[in-house]
Order: C-alpha cells, then structure tokens, then sequence
C-alpha cells in the first residue's frame, strides 16, 4: 500500500502498473485485434484492449491505493474530490494499435491536489519509456531528457494529428496548409503521448495538435516540460481541448504566433 503522495513514490506505481498493462495489450495485440465499437464518430474506434488495459490499470491501482479517483479516456470517472488522481489512456494510438503500427502507448499521470506531479508513457510495442516527476526531470529509462536545442523554425521537425471528425480535419488540414511551408516538415506519429516525449528528447523539435484529451496530454505534457518544452495552449490559454503546443523557448513564440494567426485553436 502507498500511503505517501510523494510524486517519486506515485511514478515508482505508474511505472510498475504501466508495465503490466502495457504486456497484457500486447498479449491481445499478439492475440489479434478487432475493433469493438465505436465511440464519436465511425473511424473512432475502441478494442477489447482498450478496456480490459483500463480495467486492469483502475484494479492495480485500487489496491495500492483505494482512496484515489481514476480519470480514464474509456469508462471516465475522476469526479469525486480526492488529493491523488489518476488520468489514464490505456492505449493512446488505438489506431496504429489496431494496424499494429508500432506507436501506441500506456500513459499515466498522478495529479496531487489538481497538479500533475508524476508520470510514465510506455510505448507498449517497443517498450521505450518515458518518465517526469515535476521538479524532477525527464528521463528515458536512465537518460536525462532535454528538448531541441534549434532556433530556427524553418529548420524545425514538427509532429501533429489529426480528429477523428471530417469537419475537424479539414480544419487541421487547412492550418497544416499555412503552417508547412515556414518549418523543415511534418511527423504524423498517432499517438500524442509518445509525440510530446519526442519533444522531450528531441526526436521532434516540436508539437501542436487541437482536440486532445487530459488523458492524451497529461503524462506526456509533463515529461516534455521536465525536459524544457514550454506546454501550453493559444493567447495564454493552458494546455486543452482547444490547443496543446509544446516546443522549447526558441521555437515555441513563433510556432506559437504562426498557430494563433491561422486560427489552429478555432474551426469545429
Ligand atoms: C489519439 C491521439 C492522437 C490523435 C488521434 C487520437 P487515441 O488518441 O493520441 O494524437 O491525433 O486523433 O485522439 O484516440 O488513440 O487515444
């Protein structure tokens, strides 16, 4: 049992609970994958997978820590009023999961008193691991992460996505359309979790994407954060629904400026 909220503590649980989770989906995945429902529009899907790695997640966490409230993209929750709680997507990438395209992550982030202190993004395929703890810094197993170091957006690699709404992606398609031609290119990846590690490493100079979840942000935002990424959304606004951009200090105000001007944050 966990008694402390200390955020090393909370990451040590993240860690070991996103570990097991992360081999039950690919237990499934090595299983075959089909795709069970589907949720706010036909090419959202969700897998058995989904659920029973949310399942098991809320079950591990529960009897290490009964008193805490669990925010997970499948079945919800984390409304009542605890210190702890926990925000989970238990396979961010449910597509390239489906496909079995190797992208696709556990991610789990501890939010102490509505601040998120600890967290672990696990890509399930290949078992790279990314972890934060706030104040404590980013890693990738052992290393110490530090996000790009270029100055220059025209030589930056950003990452984006795309919604699962048409409407929405013509949206995002017209904002790509003005943003293309000022950096060096774009990366698709699928999984917002393991794109905003990226940031944190350096693998992407940057990121931005409109429509994303806590679930989706929470535990990656942090790593890229503790890496020296500014995470935020548009004209002040925190990183949301409306917006997440995350990109080092030098990057970050002209991406930033670019976005706003093409209205990234608007649209459907
Ligand atoms: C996905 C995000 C991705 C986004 C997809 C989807 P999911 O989350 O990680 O960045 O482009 O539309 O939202 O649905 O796989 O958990």
């Amino acid at each position: 049992m966990v008694t402390m909220d200390n955020p090393a503590e909370l990451l040590a649980l993240a860690v070991s609970v996103a570990r097991s989770a992360s081999d039950l989906a690919n237990r499934m995945r090595a299983a075959g994958v089909d795709a069970v429902a589907t949720k706010s529009t036909a090419t959202d899907v969700v897998t058995a997978a989904d659920r029973a790695v949310e399942q098991l997640v809320r079950d591990e966490l529960h009897k290490s820590r009964p008193g805490d409230a669990v925010l997970g993209e499948e079945y919800g929750g984390g409304q009542d009023q605890t210190a702890v709680r926990w925000i989970l997507d238990p396979i961010d990438g449910t597509v390239n999961y489906l496909y079995d395209l190797p992208q696709y992550a556990v991610s789990l982030a501890a939010e102490v008193d509505g601040v998120v202190v600890a967290g672990v993004v696990r890509n399930a395929a290949t078992g790279r691991e990314w972890t934060a703890t706030r104040g404590g810094g980013a890693f990738c197993g052992p290393r110490r992460l530090r996000a790009s170091t270029e100055t220059d957006l025209g030589q930056a690699l950003v990452g984006t996505g795309f919604g699962y709404a048409a409407e929405r992606r013509r949206h995002q398609a017209r904002v790509l359309g003005g943003l293309i031609g000022h950096i060096r290119d774009i990366r698709r990846l699928g999984a917002a979790s393991i794109d905003l590690c990226l940031v944190a490493e350096g693998t992407l100079d940057a990121y931005y994407e409109k429509g994303l979840n806590p679930w989706d942000h929470a535990a990656g935002g942090l790593v890229a954060a503790e890496a020296g990424a500014l995470v935020t959304g548009l004209d002040g606004n925190p990183p949301g629904l409306d917006m997440v951009v995350a990109a080092p200090p030098s990057l970050h105000q002209p991406l930033h400026d670019l976005l706003s001007k093409l209205d990234a944050a608007g649209g459907p």
